[in-house]
Formats: structure tokens, C-alpha cells, sequence
């Protein structure tokens, strides 16, 4: 049930992708819409994905969000959240982030879930997820909250779809059966250090759950994940600060590595 008003989702939605297009910061809109609701905020960033699908941009992954107990904690929210990838936010493997394009970058090292059947909650548990897998390759987020100062809640960076600007992938691909997901280890560099490390475990005790709970939140609104979904599961690693002129490298034990630069 929403508490906003259809033209309020539109303004909003505006307000939101405005600020992500033109890389401006803003307040989060639950402190001038306290009685938004869940439904409210899922209704702007689907808002925002149809305002992008209308003007040519195609969608072409999901994302999970917020999916570490640390993470969750360290942001002060209570839950997962997911949001989408336009395809503009894709950059390839090797290549170069637009810094100036952005507010104030963070990179998270995550995997990512290529499916092969749609998967359609509720009820879709881990084995599930793994069935309908057809391959699982590496991933880096840059996540780029358009809140100042990263100061939100749930409702608010749902609102901004989830923080989502743009994402690499790379790395070598791999058959769920041929990996150990829980134990799979990540290594984040900045500028030749280790800045992160972590295990696939970091993730809702299991890389498959966070994808079985975005099919089953997806299925809360009636929608599915078809075929063919590329899905990043959340990090793995705490999201680190990234600045102009910064290379990064992520190494995935089994799945080779994904390097970039800021510029
Ligand atoms: O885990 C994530 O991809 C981040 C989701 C939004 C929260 C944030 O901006 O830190
Ligand atoms: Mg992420």
C-alpha cells in the first residue's frame, strides 16, 4: 500500500534520476515524505527504470543490495534491497569509470548469477537457484548513492535505485558445480594494495540466497526474473571510497580477476 500520489512517484522519480544523470547530491526525500511506504519506494525506482526503457536505455541486470550482515549494519537498514542496471552503467573489463560522471564512488566486489530459466517467487530457495544458474562469473559495483554524505534509509536509496551507476564484469565463468561458493575468496586492490578481502559466505551465508530473495522480493510485485537475468548478488567485501586517477583490481579465487581505473 502507497501513501504518495501518483504525480508525487512521478516527481520524485524525476528528482531522483535528475540527480544521478547530472551527478548532484540531494536530501534523502523521506525526510520531506515521512509517510512514504515500501510500496511507495519500489513504485519511484520502477518509475526511474520506465523513464530510462522509455527514452531508448535497455535494462539489462539486477542487483542486490545491502546483502552483508556488516553492511546492513554498517548503513543502519534492516534489509536487503535490489535495483536495476541500465545499460549505460556497464563498463568493460579493463576500461575506464568517468569519475566526473559520478558523485562520490565506492566499488564493491561482488559475483554475478547469469540464469537459464525464470525464476518466479515466492518460494524460491537456494536449490532453486542453483538449477536455474547457468553460469556464475565475476563482478565489481561502483555504487554511487545520490545522498549526501551516503546518509539514507531503506525507503530513501530504495527509491534511488539502490544506489546503482555502474558495474564491470570479467573474469572467467564457471559452473556452480565446479565452485565453492561459500568459501569462494576475493581480494581487493586500489592502486596495487590490498585495500578488502572476503568470502562468498559474507553474503546472506550463501551467494545462491541473495538471488533466490531477489526473485522472491521480485515476486512480492507480481514480476519475475526471466531467463537470461544477470543478476550481482551485493558485496562481498565492505564498499570502499574511490578517487580520481585510482586503479582497482578485484582477483576471484577460480574466476581470474577484474581490473579498472578511474579517471
Ligand atoms: O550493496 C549495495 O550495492 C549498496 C546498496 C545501497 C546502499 C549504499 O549505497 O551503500
Ligand atoms: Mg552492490
Amino acid at each position: 500500500m502507497g501513501n504518495l500520489t501518483k504525480s508525487q512517484i512521478e516527481e520524485l522519480a524525476i528528482h531522483l534520476e535528475n540527480a544521478e544523470l547530472e551527478a548532484y547530491e540531494v536530501t534523502k526525500i523521506t525526510d520531506d515524505f515521512p509517510d512514504m511506504t515500501y510500496d511507495d519506494a519500489f513504485d519511484i525506482q520502477w518509475e526511474i527504470r520506465r523513464r530510462k526503457e522509455e527514452r531508448g536505455n535497455k535494462i539489462v541486470g539486477m542487483k542486490m543490495g545491502l546483502t552483508s550482515w556488516a553492511k546492513m549494519s554498517q548503513m543502519g537498514v534492516e534489509h536487503p534491497c535490489y535495483g536495476f542496471l541500465a545499460d549505460y552503467f556497464s563498463v568493460p573489463e579493463g576500461g575506464e569509470v568517468k569519475h566526473d560522471e559520478l558523485i562520490h564512488p565506492k566499488i564493491e566486489a561482488e559475483l554475478a548469477f547469469v540464469t537459464k530459466v525464470p525464476l518466479k517467487g515466492p518460494g524460491i530457495h537456494i536449490g532453486d537457484v542453483l538449477r536455474a544458474t547457468d553460469f556464475v562469473m565475476p563482478a565489481i559495483e561502483v555504487i554511487d548513492s545520490r545522498y549526501k554524505d551516503f546518509k539514507f534509509d531503506l525507503k530513501s536509496v530504495i527509491a534511488d535505485n539502490s544506489s546503482s551507476s555502474r558495474f564491470i564484469t570479467g573474469g572467467r565463468m564457471a559452473d556452480v558445480s565446479d565452485l565453492d561458493l561459500k568459501n569462494l575468496g576475493v581480494v581487493m586492490e586500489i592502486n596495487g594494495e590490498v585495500v578488502e578481502v572476503g568470502a562468498g559466505a559474507a553474503v546472506l551465508g550463501h551467494p545462491a540466497a541473495s538471488v533466490a530473495m531477489l526473485a522472491n522480493m521480485l515476486g512480492e510485485r507480481g514480476e519475475e526474473l526471466p531467463a537470461g537475468s544477470f543478476v550481482m548478488i551485493g558485496a562481498i567485501t565492505a564498499a570502499v571510497q574511490v578517487n580520481k586517477g585510482d586503479s582497482f583490481c578485484v582477483r576471484y579465487q577460480d574466476l581470474g580477476t577484474i581490473s579498472g581505473k578511474f579517471v
